[in-house]
């Protein structure tokens, strides 16, 4: 039960004076307006208070002046209390804001707490904002806050398939379908609305980027009724459905001969689909696209480039308001390995940066954090430097498909403030990507975050409980790039496990130290990529070495790494602006974490650190396998203070990570001994 509440888990206030007080002023909810969002925010409002305080409020539309109230209400809705609540702060909540205020009753009246969303979905957030209040225990007299989402788009993708499986899924089937249909009961999809509203998502695609043959289908009047039903079932907690197409559909459902973008027949095709789609689901957001990546079809079949492409969609969609979601992760999966000439890190930028203004106002460009595929350690796409006239968002990994699985732990907000927090330069300094996404630096219509989600149908979501603290981070950060790690993760630990300080110092030391610790036993240096191939779990140094894939390390018995540099490499770090491209194309002043990404090097090579990189390999690995074994350790020491189920849940994720930290640490080590014959130091090798 506690884990399947996640992050809204309503326990009864213990203080028994805090709970009169919370009882007090949520006596009753005012809601003038019948909305469907702001009915689900009272209803919303109403059972967190129940469940916390023990008092169920009534639901009013007018307000009785004598008893204390929270009124939930929209700004510009002709009700004057509503907007003068807001005041002066009504020009900083954007369309999706709110201030969360206590006004002070005059003459004998009652306090009453108002939420002013600057729309319905506003004020759906102002309530969860006070239902998170409350969670922590704080205090709601003298409330005054005032809060809007930095990005427009704050999107989940699902990669479900209708056969119920999830790709890169490790949390179980999928919620959304079985036997390629959807679910009968939509409970699980309303409760996974529900978490994700409240931390501020307003986007979902629900089904794979790779669109199988049965997806396609979602797109015809086969899934209209299904379809509006899920839009509904989100709709109601303010978030907009969109479909993952396939290029192709004019073939594979439309019957027709080609799916060249430029072909008449292919455009009314796909403006006559969106029309039917915009009649059905009114609310329908639009499309995601995946094309010409990894033998998913796309414009390049027809000699025709991804403008041409995405524009064909975005012409479809713009009547309606909607809009191109088109993917940037396009490359070729058919690289001669021995052709060192080509690097698969740079293919985004070199796609897309000639299109640059080339794209409809209605397509939004989605590219990976870094420029390979949600490695453990990679640099940040340079791409995002690379455009200036084309709306473009960030897409993230929850899913840990390279990062444990949700069998290891691996908190995930650290790499993202890294990703969002590093600057481009490409508008001078303090071109940060965050800014970048969000659209402001290029004072962009359309900026935001996508990310891939890491639920599945197991009890707790997320197949790892504390895999469930990535989910509520990313949603945290595409409201706000700037909230602070430490922030996040205390917040998701009180709202989750309750308000401990044991529980918090513990669990918070777990959390924070993971993503580090996953690294050092894993990948060395930024050199990524030595996992098993296919499901990509587990250690295997030469796994992707020798295939088409373009994910190389280069290790012969002398050094390791991949030169990217301007003179004697690839030719990547040319993608960024100064002074990026000077520091990672000097083998002197590359960070060390991503030397081997950049540079190939002796393993005598001397880091920053002063150790040589072999010597650096065999630490890492000793130390993250003795770390992990400690991340268990630390857990013991809660025992009896959260759920006892959920800790056990953990304990054993825990003690499974512990025994396969062993195996990586083993695997790794004993491969670049033998490869370079060069001793440990500490000699701890016996192999
Ligand atoms: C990779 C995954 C693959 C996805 C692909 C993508 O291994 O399953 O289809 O990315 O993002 O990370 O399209």
């Amino acid at each position: 039960k506690t884990s399947y509440e996640a992050w809204l888990r309503y326990e009864a206030v213990e203080n028994d004076a805090l709970r009169a007080n919370y009882r007090l002023r949520c006596s009753v909810i005012v809601s003038a307006e019948q909305t469907k969002v702001l009915g689900t925010a009272a209803k919303e409002l109403a059972e967190a208070v129940q469940a916390m305080t023990g008092h169920v409020p009534d639901i009013a539309a007018i307000r009785d002046r004598q008893i204390p109230c929270v009124i939930i209400g929209v700004l510009g809705r002709g009700d004057p209390e509503i907007d003068g609540t807001a005041g002066p702060d009504a020009d900083e909540l954007g369309s999706e804001g709110y201030v969360l205020r206590t006004l002070k009753g005059q003459q004998g009246e009652a306090d009453c707490i108002a939420i002013v969303g600057a729309s319905d979905r506003g004020a759906l957030y102002g309530a969860f904002h006070l239902i998170r209040i409350m969670q922590m225990r704080d205090s709601i007299e003298d409330l005054h806050i005032v809060e809007h989402p930095v990005n427009g788009l704050r999107m989940i993708n699902q990669w479900d398939n209708m056969d119920g499986t999830i790709e890169r899924g490790y949390a179980g089937k999928s919620i959304f379908y079985r036997n390629n249909g959807f679910v009968e009961d939509f409970t699980r999809i309303r409760d996974y609305a529900r978490l994700l509203a409240s931390t501020g998502i307003n986007a979902i695609t629900i089904n794979n980027v790779n669109v199988h043959r049965e997806e396609t289908n979602l797109i015809t009047a086969e899934y209209e009724q299904t379809l509006s039903k899920a839009a509904d079932a989100f709709g109601a907690y303010g978030i907009k459905l969109f479909l993952s197409i396939n290029f192709a559909s004019p073939i594979a459902v439309g019957g027709l001969q080609t799916a060249d973008p430029l072909d008449p027949a292919v455009r009314s095709w796909w403006t006559e689909r969106a029309s039917e789609l915009y009649r059905a689901i009114p609310e329908f957001g639009g499309f995601l696209v995946k094309a010409d990546s990894e033998f998913r079809p796309g414009p390049f079949t027809y000699g025709r480039d991804h403008a041409d492409g995405a524009n064909l969609l975005a012409e479809a969609l713009a009547p309606h308001g909607g809009v191109v979601i088109w993917r940037c992760f396009v490359y070729n999966c058919l690289q001669d390995w021995r052709d060192r000439s080509t690097d698969r890190a740079k293919a985004a930028y070199d796609h897309f940066t000639p299109l640059d203004g080339r794209f409809a106002d209605n397509v939004i460009l989605q590219i990976k954090n870094g420029p390979m595929d949600f490695q453990v350690r990679e640099p940040v796409s340079p791409l995002f430097g690379g455009l200036k006239d084309t709306n473009q968002i960030l897409e993230l990994q929850i899913t840990q498909e390279y990062t444990g699985q949700q069998k290891h732990v691996c908190y995930l907000v650290p790499l993202w403030k890294e990703v969002l927090d590093f600057d481009t330069y490409a508008a001078g300094e303090g071109s940060t990507v965050a800014r970048i996404a969000s659209g402001a630096l290029h004072n962009r219509s359309y900026g935001g975050l996508a990310a891939v989600s890491n639920i599945g149908d197991s009890a707790c979501w997320t197949g790892h409980p504390l895999s469930q603290a990535n989910l509520y981070g990313y949603g945290r950060l595409a409201w706000n790039p700037a909230l602070s790690t430490e922030q996040i993760t205390a917040e998701w630990i009180r709202l989750s496990l309750g308000s401990d300080p044991m529980v918090e110092d513990v669990v918070s030391g777990i959390l924070l130290r993971s993503w580090g610790i996953y690294e050092s036993y894993t990948s060395p240096l930024g050199v990524g990529w030595m996992v098993n191939p296919n499901h990509h779990y587990g250690p295997n140094v030469d796994g992707y070495e020798y295939s088409k894939w373009g994910t190389y390390h280069f290790a012969d018995h002398q050094g390791i790494g991949v030169d990217r540099t301007i003179g004697t490499g690839t030719g990547y770090t040319a993608q960024y602006h100064s002074p990026q491209r000077e520091l990672y194309d000097s083998l002197e002043r590359c960070p060390d974490e991503l030397l081997l990404f950049y540079h190939h090097v002796p393993y005598t090579h001397v880091l920053h650190s002063g150790k040589t990189v072999i010597q650096h390999i065999y630490d890492t690995h000793f130390e993250g396998a003795e770390a992990a074994a400690a991340l268990l350790e630390a857990w013991q020491s809660i025992r009896g203070r959260i759920d006892e189920a959920y800790f056990e849940l953990v304990a054993s994720r825990l003690s499974e990570q512990r025994e396969h930290a062993k195996e990586w640490r083993d695997v790794i080590n004993t491969y670049f001994f033998r490869k370079s014959g060069i001793a440990d130091r500490q000699d701890r090798l016996i192999y």
